[in-house]
């Protein structure tokens, strides 16, 4: 797909109601390049809103949260839907009713599942991040990192999540190039890294360790998983969890990670990453969707049925890969 052939930012001149959201559950790229959106096209005038299920408590510090919309989506109607960060329109949540009222709806995203269910798509799997996407339309148009340090640091910030500080393999060297330039502009590195990857809460030590108390292995794949009870239990929420299936990628004795964990009576998420075997065709039977090296799917049935489901056909694919 062609990308960044047409200036959006002044098809989108006459537009008044602005809504930009990202995925369900949202990570640090969702948050940081949503708000980043948000933040250029307020200064240019427009007061764009944002949906985004939930801003988690560690990313309150990004700026633009004040953008966010957080009341009844029932009277929205749109002149302009971005969607960002979404693989696809089910990733919308409740966001993707806004979506289907709007006037005029674009996609900007890097899942290499993404099919395009805009008007008009910006998908380039092979950006690191929503956040870099986000970059290179604003420096399209006359984005200075200097002048509007606020949107560089949420820019910078997504990139550092999705990433993984620069280490995952959706890395490049234009994204180092972006953040050349964001570090140019003067964001602080060190904090937002801190931030975004090793500070943690004394609850979520509890939950790593209720996760490693259920850690299983099987030919390549390590595995563990997460009841609501024991997720609760530790005083913590689904969003607390990031980190734990990266911990268990890492150990050596792993080619693939799985970390499942119950989402309501019925339904349980698999968070699926891998070294090298690529996942995301499995996860895309299963109705998820996401990276070769990194994809989510949120099935029906118990967090060990599912997980037994997922482990099982990774498994194969592995043995006959
Ligand atoms: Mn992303």
């Amino acid at each position: 797909m062609k990308m960044y052939e047409n200036n959006i930012l002044k098809d989108i001149e006459n537009a008044e109601d602005i809504y930009i959201a990202g995925h369900v559950n949202p990570d640090g790229d969702a948050v940081g390049s949503v708000l980043a959106l948000a933040l250029y096209l307020k200064k240019l005038g427009k007061s764009p809103r944002v949906l985004l299920e939930s801003i988690p408590e560690r990313f309150k510090f990004f700026s633009g949260t004040e953008l966010w919309y957080n009341k009844d989506y029932d009277n929205i109607t749109p002149d302009v839907f971005f969607a960002v960060d979404c693989g696809d329109k089910q990733r919308l949540g409740k966001a993707g009713e806004v979506f289907d009222r709007a006037e005029l709806t674009y996609c900007i995203d890097h899942h290499r599942t993404n099919t395009g269910f805009a008007d008009v798509n910006f998908i380039n799997a092979d950006a690191s991040s929503a956040s870099e996407i986000v970059f290179e339309l604003l420096k399209a148009n006359d984005f200075d990192p200097e002048k509007d340090i606020d949107i560089a640091t949420d820019i910078y910030a997504g990139i550092v999540f999705d990433t993984g500080g620069f280490r995952h393999n959706c890395t490049s060297r234009r994204t180092h190039e972006v953040a050349g330039l964001l570090v140019e502009g003067g964001v602080d590195t060190s904090s937002i890294h801190s931030r975004v990857l090793f500070e943690h809460t004394y609850p979520q030590a509890k939950l790593f360790g209720a996760a490693l108390n259920n850690i299983k292995h099987t030919q390549g794949v390590t595995y563990t998983t997460l009841t609501t009870n024991e997720i609760e239990g530790c005083g913590c929420t689904s969003e607390d969890l990031d980190g734990i299936v990266d911990f268990l990628l890492n150990l050596d004795v792993s080619e693939c990670a799985v970390l499942v964990t119950q989402r309501s009576e019925n339904t349980a998420k698999a968070s699926v990453r891998s070294k090298r075997f690529p996942i995301a065709d499995i996860v895309v039977s299963l109705g998820g969707g996401g990276h070769n090296l990194a994809a989510g799917v949120t099935c029906e049935g118990s967090v060990d049925a599912v997980a037994k489901k997922i482990v099982d056909l990774i498994v194969k694919g592995i043995n006959h890969g």
